[in-house]
């Protein structure tokens, strides 16, 4: 137990406290569809439903409030008109921090929706089209969500890091006929230069797109192609534009997320039970109070960014921030003076930040007042003792609550958390099931693990937030999630829960790694790889990063006769840039004879794992490789490079 960090007894005001999260969550589990056509109630519906889960896990088929109608846009932002049109929707504050930040009501907010769903109209777009947005981090991004879910289209937002031939990809995959974009973003000073690259993305074969919507952001130059390419303000207008109606099971939006095999797949959301998870999950865990500035530091181009700048806060009517920049521009003090200057309450980010951020020394933050303060949260890696320590001293002066935030682009939302003020935190442990959450930890023959242990992380019994399918590729869903154990769903994270019921999340047991808060499939990064004429195989697997958390490290080996060097490491770095982007950049490429197979032609990923992690004693078994002698010239090359 001494392992508790239990926070002095102060008005931790609060939704929930630990003998309410008891109660509820013993009825969210006992009658989960009582629970949850409650919770539906946060939300305005056109005809609300009667039906809860309806599911299988074999086959794999998953339904939530079937019979009911809503839309989400008009739960974010219509149905605030009554009672908060001049509540503050959202705050943008720029990359550069000379220039203006934006303020938007309720009531603004929802003209500039209107006006992004008429241009989004004009464009071609109806109920049911996918629409590829391809944003900088600016109010218009969130407008191009909100707004095709306010006339029913699909939202596939695509991270604006990624390359074009990675969006392009993305495109193709979902059918995709519409894109937005800006004319340029900025980040850290720097520009990306998204107009181009979509336009790039556009000239791959096979890419063929009906409509381009272009929002002038930076005034860059850029080419327009006449007929398919519209600039934002020439098409935008204010004429009436009502919310479609929806069904609950109708799609909401795609989102790619890697796996361990092939393409990144679309992962599929729907209306009804992903807008109950969503809004339900930002209620309780964050413990949001009328009034307060919500900050999460996420993309819009991840899950996060969906469920946690977009629909949560909206739904529930709370004043969200969205941060074009970077935590270290212009100085490694911009966290701490965005929340001085806005006076954030809540502040969500990712381990990766806070390791940076940590790195640069305490000066830069206490040098800030941060005083407006009340809660930390974390999300999208497992955060280190040592990480979480600092934020908590540190940055939260050791008074603030922290949630360490455990899920997936998969589950929609929030699914093992500690709640503020029902419960005390434990340092590098997410803590306790979200309502309706069942994890069970499975050993590797399957079998369901009891008590203090450690396993594979499943979650039995569906959630409304679930995804319902891999767009195109339902056979992939299930696969993915359902074959491994048998009726329960797999989330490809080990775990342990201790005694206290606690659980911590030790990362990935697949071939998924975690850069920078990042997933990132090992088989993406080697496709990239052997696309260079010299390369003839290629494995690249994760290991521990100070900042990161994984770096990226390759084996390749190269076409018979061909020697590797700097220059050519350079080129191979290259490669996967283009590919993928630059988050995707290699850390460490080792040029290797070979690469430790078993006989039947099996990569041992156990051992390269090893070897990169400078980790030479636990070996393991290595006798059934068909060149064993291999081993020790991998650990020379490591020893060398
Ligand atoms: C929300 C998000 C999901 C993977 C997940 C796990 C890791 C996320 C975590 C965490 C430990 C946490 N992960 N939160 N690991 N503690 N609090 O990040 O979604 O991009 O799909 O990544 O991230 O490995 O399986 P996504």
């Amino acid at each position: 137990m001494s392992d508790f960090v239990i926070l002095p007894e102060q008005d931790r005001s609060t939704y929930c406290t630990a003998k309410q999260y008891k109660d509820l969550y013993r009825q969210s589990v006992e009658d989960p569809d009582a629970f949850w056509l409650g919770q539906a109630n946060r939300l305005d519906w056109f005809k609300a439903p009667t039906r809860g889960g309806e599911w299988s896990y074999d086959p794999v088929e998953i339904a939530w409030f079937a019979d009911g109608t809503l839309n989400l846009c008009h739960n974010a932002v219509d149905r605030h008109l009554d009672q908060r049109a001049d509540t503050t929707a959202l705050i943008f504050e720029p990359d550069d921090p000379a220039s203006a930040a934006r303020i938007l009501t309720y009531r603004q907010l929802h003209g500039e929706v209107v006006g992004m769903a008429n241009a989004l109209k004009a464009l071609g777009v109806g109920k049911g089209d996918r629409v590829t947005i391809y944003m900088p981090m600016v109010i218009e991004g969130l407008l191009a969500m909100l707004a095709c879910a306010r006339i029913g289209a699909i939202h596939s937002v695509v991270f604006g890091g990624f390359s074009p031939e990675a969006l392009a990809g993305r495109i193709v995959n979902c059918g995709s006929r519409f894109v937005v974009t800006a004319d340029t973003g900025l980040r850290g000073g720097k520009v990306v230069p998204l107009k181009a690259n979509v336009d790039a993305a556009l000239d791959h074969d096979g890419v063929e797109v009906d409509g381009v919507l272009v929002v002038r952001h930076t005034g860059a130059d850029v080419a327009m192609a006449g007929g398919r390419d519209h600039w934002y303000h020439e098409l935008v207008s204010d004429a009436e534009c009502p919310c479609e109606p929806m069904n609950a099971e109708d799609p909401l939006f795609i989102l790619y997320t890697s796996g361990s095999t092939g393409k990144p797949k679309g992962v599929l959301h729907t209306t009804g039970g992903y807008g109950v998870w969503t809004a339900t999950t930002f209620h309780y865990v964050f413990d949001y109070q009328p009034g307060e500035i919500h900050w999460c530091t996420a993309d819009i181009g991840w899950v996060t960014g969906h469920s946690y700048i977009v629909y949560g806060p909206l739904m529930n009517g709370a004043t969200s921030l969205v941060f074009e920049g970077v935590p270290n521009y212009p100085d490694h003090g911009r966290f701490w003076d965005v929340i001085d200057k806005h006076q954030v309450n809540i502040l969500y980010t990712a381990p990766t930040a806070i390791r940076a951020l940590m790195r640069e020394g305490d000066h830069f933050v206490t040098s800030r007042s941060r005083k407006s303060l009340r809660l930390l949260g974390t999300v999208g890696e497992p955060i280190n003792p040592e990480a979480w320590r600092w934020y908590f001293d540190v940055v939260g002066e050791k008074r603030l609550p922290i949630i360490d935030t455990w899920w997936q682009t998969e589950t929609g939302g929030i699914m093992i958390t500690t709640l503020p003020a029902a419960h005390d935190m434990k340092p590098g442990s997410a803590g306790l099931p979200f309502f309706g959450v069942r994890p069970q930890l499975v050993g590797a023959e399957g079998e369901v693990l009891e008590g203090a242990t450690s396993g594979n992380l499943c979650i039995r019994h569906s959630w409304p937030g679930q995804s319902r399918t891999v767009y195109g590729d339902h056979e992939r869903f299930v696969q993915t999630y359902f074959s491994t154990y048998k009726g329960k769903y797999f989330t490809g994270d080990g775990c342990r829960r201790d005694e206290d019921g606690y659980y911590w999340i030790t990362g990935r047991v697949d071939d998924v790694i975690n850069v920078s808060g990042h997933r990132m499939g090992t088989a993406e990064v080697e496709s990239a790889l052997v696309l260079h004429p010299l390369v003839a195989e290629a494995a690249v697997v994760g290991y521990p990063h100070d900042i990161k958390g994984q770096g990226i490290y390759c084996y390749v080996t190269l076409n018979a006769g061909e020697a590797g060097g700097e220059e050519l490491a350079a080129e191979l770095r290259q490669y996967v840039r283009k590919e993928i982007g630059p988050i995707a950049t290699p850390d460490h490429i080792q040029f290797t004879d070979g690469l430790p197979k078993t006989r039947s032609g099996k990569i041992m990923r156990r051992i390269l794992r090893k070897i990169a992690e400078n980790d030479y004693g636990s070996l393991g078994d290595t006798s059934t490789l068909a060149d064993p002698t291999l081993v020790d010239r991998l650990i020379e090359g490591r020893q060398n490079s």
